[in-house]
């Protein structure tokens, strides 16, 4: 436990902080294992467990992407906020335990000191997964969809931490880009401002809007497979710009079938959250389980999709970069 003598003691400081990282920062044998030796690990994070989707589908499409990353050829490293402790790499049994508690924390860069001064435990945002897992050594990211720049943003200042975190943490986002809930098209300026290279995953130049292929936004820039991706990562390590990389996957057509019947059921669920004054770190979550109720669950499927397609694409691209930076 952290006591109130040890924080008042400021020319420990230095000392203290190593010390703090060694008790609440612990990363899992194999992840490490898998750095020490140089070998592809993809980080992954958890709010999609705990705050994303319902049981049991949270835990059977954490523990099947953690499954399609190891099929790859790469180590997963799952982050979350267990006990006060910031983990990378968890246990079957601690991924369950995210899955089914019911009175766990949304855990953004901001939330980080109150968890862990309380001892708490949550599921890590994009934002709080890419400051751990690049802290643990980490660069390629996977996860289903990112936060942006809420409509109305621009008078709410309702803008996701996930792209201030992008703009200051050097590690790459692999992501089926941001719900049409939000602002794309602010939600891109705002990246371009924060100098977040961002990249569509193949053909086309559009920017993915999440449960559809196209958001009628471009991205700068095109990667047309793994090994340009990891091209495009290893530069933006090397040039030590310290910014994150956004590499946008578009859902695979076949799931996305349900794109016009999704969204109009965000139109929905938005105006729902708006007129029932739902605001902040409730939203999304709120908006999520609302779309996945009125398409009767077909959003849920095709969120696992993209989240499965995001993790095999994610893998490739963290093997290709394993073979590049040496
Ligand atoms: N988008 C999804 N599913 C999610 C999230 C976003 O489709 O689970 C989560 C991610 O963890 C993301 C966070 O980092 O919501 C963004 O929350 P906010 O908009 O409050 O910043
Ligand atoms: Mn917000």
């Amino acid at each position: 436990m952290i006591t109130d003598s040890k924080l008042c003691d400021r020319n420990l400081f230095t000392k203290m902080h190593t010390m703090f990282l060694y008790l609440f920062f612990k990363v899992h044998p194999s992840v490490s294992q898998s750095l020490a030796e140089n070998k592809p690990v993809v980080a992954l994070e958890s709010t999609i467990v705990t705050h994303g989707m319902p049981y049991p589908h949270n835990l059977s499409t954490a523990t099947e992407v953690e499954a399609i990353v190891r099929a790859e050829g790469a180590t997963p490293a799952t982050v979350a906020v267990i006990d006060g402790e910031i983990r990378v790499g968890l246990s079957a049994d601690e991924l369950n335990y995210l899955a089914q508690s019911k009175s766990l924390l949304k855990v953004s860069r901001r939330d980080l000191p109150y968890v862990v001064s309380k001892g708490l435990s949550g599921g890590t945002t994009v934002s709080a997964t890419m400051i751990a897992a690049h802290r643990a050594g980490i660069s390629v990211f996977v996860t289903g969809g990112i936060g942006g720049v809420h409509r109305d943003g621009q008078n709410s200042l309702d803008i996701s931490a996930d792209l201030t975190e992008l703009s200051r943490t050097p590690i790459a986002v692999v992501s089926a880009g941001v719900k049409s809930i939000l602002d794309i098209g602010r939600t891109l300026e705002f990246l371009e401002t924060q100098g977040v290279c961002v990249a569509t995953y193949g053909p086309s130049e559009d920017f993915p809007a999440f449960f559809t292929p196209h958001s009628g936004f471009t991205s700068a820039y095109n990667v047309h497979n793994p090994s340009e991706a990891a091209k495009l990562i290893a530069s933006a390590l090397l040039l030590g710009l310290q910014n994150g990389v956004l590499i946008a996957v578009p859902i695979p057509e076949e799931h996305a079938a349900a794109g016009q019947q999704i969204e109009e059921a965000i139109q929905a669920a938005a105006t729902e959250a708006s007129l029932k004054g739902i605001t902040g770190k409730d939203v999304t979550p709120f908006i999520l389980q609302k779309v996945s109720d009125l398409t009767q669950g077909k959003s849920l499927q095709s969120n696992i999709a993209l989240i499965r397609n995001n993790a095999k694409v994610g893998s490739q691209i963290a093997c290709a970069l394993s073979k590049q930076v040496r």
